[in-house]
């Protein structure tokens, strides 16, 4: 073989591994590196019986076979029986035998549909693992769960497990373009090549089902909420079947966004109105049309009069009349309807974070039972942090989904590291107090506050065709985060972390230990570097990349960051308290009155409720502009120390995702220096104040910040 041959293959074989690696995500099946864990797992799983043998059932057991065979190195054997001991059983309740059943009886009674049971029991004085659950879905999930357990090396004897989702519809939202670019979108393309579909099925598709599927994902919405009304059209129709085709083993409904004026545009009539006759039938064919093709169809979403998309409002109508309008037309297939509330008005001269909930919340219980209505996290928009959003618990009557957001549209793209379960567990873990203390927003969204039937979580995904689907390698964590607190909104994300970690590099402590305290710390992290102390949207126009605090051009006042941060000669901040625009109103009372006090607000969302002076006295005795200043430079400080602590972990992880991630991590310093110099020189024009010693001087003019422009930043439509 000459050299050049050589090093071609050898090149080729590395990439090969590269990309399988980050391709492989959460479901890397590393070999046990414990030899006494190995011992353990190979004493108990001497073999498999697998009861059943519909699609799901065959991808239960190739997934175990595949984990066995990676993790110890040999594949046990499929049996029928059980005269030996030492087997994993896998299938659903109805495969059981009554024994087993009866032994099984007290889990059964515990869990839902969704849920599955993982048990050690003895069978005739032999010892058996059982993994089962109502249907053969909730078994993959029993599956997908015990090969967490064994990729986070804990220990398989005496197993009791019984867990169930606690919401119904935990979902994908893709924001994908039927010209597969995704709107703030930054890991690639769209994965669904509508050219090729429906005869031509990328492996791709699968293997995003089963990623989905061991996360307990069952949902995704495959278009854009500014949606296109041509996926709604036979030739579409048919290429979301092949899609929903491939989903379906792996128990993952497909939904599709639903343009309001899609009657008017690929049906021919003069209106969309959601009470003329014409157009409720429009519907009503469309949907019946829509399940013949798709039996388990599982619905609309849809963004109505909002941004400039067309909505019932057109017509006079209102959002009750759209969302019930659509909901009757999927009812008698069991469809649902998912009715954003995303909405603020340029006509409109209110505060834009009350816009929403002051449109909403009257309509609480006018909705038709199948309609849920999707409310994002905050009341502005998928902000590094905001205020948990005051819809959630204001609407008891009506089922309220949240919207979290995984492609980092606000928080540095796919270039920043910052884990979101942080973020999604302090908006689940905030108090509405809206049914007295504890009545904590993951209460409203699991439906245990209100009761409410159906319940969902819903995320914007991050997924494009990126070899490693999500551009960064650590935001596959925020991917895989979002499903584990869809399942359980109560899960601690320092464990969401930890398991992560585990199943995606290594199971070794000195790795673990400083990796998942970066990941935790890398939201405060972005946070400090971009928007402290309760600012919000000041990011540049447009695109949303880098700092921006001094548009103020744009037709949309709301679209400005003047408009939100404020800032003058006498301070800064956005006055929402009851002598501003008494945005604090919306919250119950005890809330209200946290936030409407400047001594009981907390610090970090100081600057949504309320314009302070440059010298106001912050808790630690700062002013607020050494206090702002000095958060800036906070930030900036810790990406510094994330890059050390990454430094050392070279010897513990494949050295294309170190590199992979450390030149990520010098890209997010470089830009953590950008946010921090722009704000501080620009605010700094109003406070007339001197940075304190410890806040590195800037090394640019404002001028030469405001002069950057990025017209082909990613993700801008
Ligand atoms: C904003 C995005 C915009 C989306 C909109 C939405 O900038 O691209 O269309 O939200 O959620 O965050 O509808």
């Amino acid at each position: 073989m000459t050299l050049s041959r050589f090093v071609f293959l050898f090149l080729l074989v590395s990439f090969s591994a590269l990309a399988q690696k980050d391709y492989k995500l959460w479901l890397q099946y590393n070999s046990v590196a414990n030899p006494s864990i190995a011992k353990d797992y190979k004493a108990n799983l001497k073999g498999i019986v697998v009861l059943g043998n519909s699609e799901t059932i065959k991808i239960a057991e190739k997934e175990l076979k595949t984990a066995f065979s990676e993790m110890l190195g040999n594949t046990p054997e499929i049996k029928f029986d059980l005269k030996e001991e030492n087997n994993l059983v896998v299938g659903s309740q109805s495969h059981l035998s009554s024994e087993i059943k009866s032994q099984l009886q007290t889990e059964f009674d515990k869990i839902n549909s969704e849920g599955y049971i993982i048990k050690s029991i003895s069978l005739q004085n032999k010892k058996q693992i059982i993994i089962t659950g109502k249907n053969d879905v909730a078994v993959l999930y029993g599956v997908f769960n015990f090969l967490r357990i064994l990729q986070t090396n804990q220990s398989v004897e005496n197993l009791t497990i019984a867990d169930s989702p606690k919401t119904n519809i935990r979902i994908l939202n893709h924001w994908d373009n039927l010209d597969r670019t995704v709107e703030r979108g930054y890991a690639g393309f769209s994965l669904w090549n509508w050219q090729k579909l429906p005869d031509f099925i990328d492996q791709r598709y699968v293997d995003y089902a089963r990623a989905n599927a061991s996360i307990g994902i069952n949902g995704t919405v495959l278009t854009n909420v500014n949606a296109n009304a041509l996926i709604l059209t036979p030739q579409y129709l048919e290429k979301v079947e092949a899609l929903a085709n491939v989903f379906r083993p792996y128990g993952i409904k497909v939904y599709l966004t639903a343009r309001f004026s899609a009657p008017i545009e690929i049906g021919n009539l003069k209106t969309a109105d959601p009470k003329d006759s014409e157009v409720i039938n429009w519907w009503k064919n469309k949907a019946a049309e829509i399940y013949k093709r798709i039996p388990d169809f599982g619905g609309f979403l849809v963004k109505a009069n909002s941004e400039g998309q067309p909505g019932p409002q057109n017509y006079g109508r209102n959002h009750v009349d759209g969302a019930n309008m659509l909901a009757d037309a999927v009812a008698p297939f069991k469809g649902i309807v998912m009715w954003r509330a995303f909405v603020y008005s340029e006509h409109d001269a209110n505060d834009r974070a009350k816009q929403a909930y002051a449109e909403f919340q009257p309509y609480d219980g006018k909705f038709k039972e199948n309609v849920i209505v999707q409310v994002k996290n905050g009341a502005i928009d998928f902000q590094p942090r905001e205020p948990f959003h005051p819809l959630f618990g204001a609407m008891p009557k009506t089922p309220l989904m949240m919207e979290f957001q995984m492609t980092q549209e606000y928080l540095g793209f796919s270039t920043h590291l910052v884990f979101l379960p942080k973020l999604f567990q302090e908006v689940l873990e905030a108090d509405t107090y809206q049914k007295g203390k504890g009545s904590t927003v993951a209460k409203v969204v699991d439906g245990t506050l209100f009761q409410n039937k159906i319940t969902g979580i819903a995320g914007v995904a991050n997924i494009g065709n990126d070899l490693n689907w999500t551009g960064h390698p650590f935001a596959q964590a925020n991917w895989y985060g979002f499903g584990r607190l869809a399942w359980n909104p109560y899960l601690d994300s320092e464990i969401i972390a930890d398991e992560w970690l585990r199943s995606t590099f290594s199971n070794d402590e000195n790795f673990i230990k400083p990796i998942k305290r970066m990941m935790i710390e890398s939201r405060e992290a972005v946070v400090n570097y971009m928007t402290p102390l309760g600012l919000h949207h000041i990011m540049d126009t447009g695109h949303h990349y880098g700092p921006g605090p001094w548009v103020s051009n744009l037709s949309r006042p709301e679209w400005n960051p003047t408009y939100y941060h404020k800032a003058d000669k006498n301070g800064i901040g956005f006055d929402r308290s009851k002598s501003g625009t008494n945005a604090v109103s919306q919250y119950a009372p005890e809330v209200a009155k946290l936030f409407d006090n400047l001594e009981t607000c907390p610090e970090n969302e100081l600057l949504w409720f309320h314009h302070v002076s440059w010298d106001y006295k912050l808790k630690n005795g700062q002013t607020l502009w050494n206090g702002m200043a000095l958060k800036y430079q906070e930030g900036v400080n810790q990406v510094e120390e994330m890059q050390n602590v990454w430094k050392k972990t070279e010897k513990y992880i494949d050295s294309e995702r170190f590199h992979e991630v450390a030149m990520l991590l010098e890209i997010q310093h470089k830009e953590a220096k950008w946010w921090r110099d722009a704000c501080l020189l620009y605010f700094q024009q109003f406070s007339g104040k001197e940075l304190p010693k410890e806040v590195q001087k800037p090394t640019q003019t404002l001028e030469y910040f405001k002069s950057l422009k990025f017209p082909f930043a990613p993700g801008n439509g």
